[in-house]
């Protein structure tokens, strides 16, 4: 493990691009809990009913607990070691291009500025009619929460299963992933669809990947280093 991530430090230092994809694993340290594993998201809640807008159609102040739930969740936690290494990598890499599938917004909050965020934003609302959309932190939002222009409902500005992520957000990520001379994932399963994607566009593309994971994920098949470990305890090191 030890060469393995000196090699990966090498790769990294020399990189002209890096690309890094980052999944709810690099929150696990910050508290709040990934979507497959132990105590996982999934076991609690069935995310992937309740993250979706036939949830929200059928019952929004369901779904809309299950949000407040996991903003206040949120509200508390704090970046861990392998939020701030990342900050600190945007800034000694010169073309550095950071696409998280997480709501969190715990890149900003640790300082990352180049960030593409896949699935949205959970402090962002937006109406479900007319194009009103505003960063709102109160938590818990009080239900139901209403559009300010048009008095419809607002809903949380996440990409919810079944919905199509946002065209032009994903064109780019789709372009970093392309060009990325060095593609670093980082606690994600890489099961979820197109997200994952990015990671067999990137090796096509002539990427060199390297993946951070305590567990093997449906990406360490194809990586070309794997550190199997926490990205709080691994990522520090890289730096
Ligand atoms: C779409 C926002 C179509 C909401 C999210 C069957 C096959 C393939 C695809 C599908 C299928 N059935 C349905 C689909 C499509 C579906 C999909 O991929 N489903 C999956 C479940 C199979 N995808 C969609 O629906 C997408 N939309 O396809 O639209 C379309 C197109 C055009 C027109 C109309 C429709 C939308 C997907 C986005 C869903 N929204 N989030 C919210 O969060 O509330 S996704 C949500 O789940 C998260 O954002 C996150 O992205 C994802 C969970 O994945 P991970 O981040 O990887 O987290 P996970 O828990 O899985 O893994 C954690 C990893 O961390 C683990 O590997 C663990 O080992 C590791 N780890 C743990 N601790 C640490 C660690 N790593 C490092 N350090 C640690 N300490
Ligand atoms: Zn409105």
């Amino acid at each position: 493990m030890h060469e393995e991530i000196k090699k990966a430090c090498k790769i990294i230092s020399d990189t002209k691009k890096l690309t890094v994809l980052t999944g709810a694993g690099i929150s696990a340290e910050s508290g709040i809990p990934t979507f497959r594993g132990p105590g996982g998201l999934w076991q609690k809640y069935n995310v992937a009913e309740l993250a979706t807008p036939e949830a929200f159609k059928k019952d929004p102040k369901l779904v809309w607990e299950f949000y407040n739930w996991r903003r206040e969740l949120i509200s508390k936690a704090k970046c861990n070691p392998a939020h701030k290494a990342l900050a600190k990598l945007e800034e000694k890499i010169p073309k550095f291009c950071l696409i998280t599938q997480n709501i969190d917004g715990l890149h900003r909050k640790a300082g990352n500025r180049n960030i593409i965020e896949l699935h949205g934003n959970i402090w962002w609302v937006r109406c479900t009619r007319c194009s009103f959309l505003k960063e709102d932190r109160r938590v818990p939002l009080p239900f139901p929460p209403l559009c300010p222009n048009c008095q419809n409902l607002l809903r949380p500005h996440v990409v919810w299963f079944g919905e199509p992520l946002d065209l032009d957000i994903l064109n780019l990520a789709i372009r970093e992933a392309e060009t990325a001379e060095t593609f670093l994932i980082i606690g994600t399963s890489a099961t979820v669809q197109p997200a994952a994607s990015l990671i067999w566009l990137a090796k096509e593309k002539g990427a060199f990947l390297i993946e951070i994971n305590p567990e093997p994920s449906e990406a360490t098949p194809i990586v070309d280093i794997y550190l199997k470990g926490k990205a709080g305890e691994i990522l520090p090191k890289l730096i």
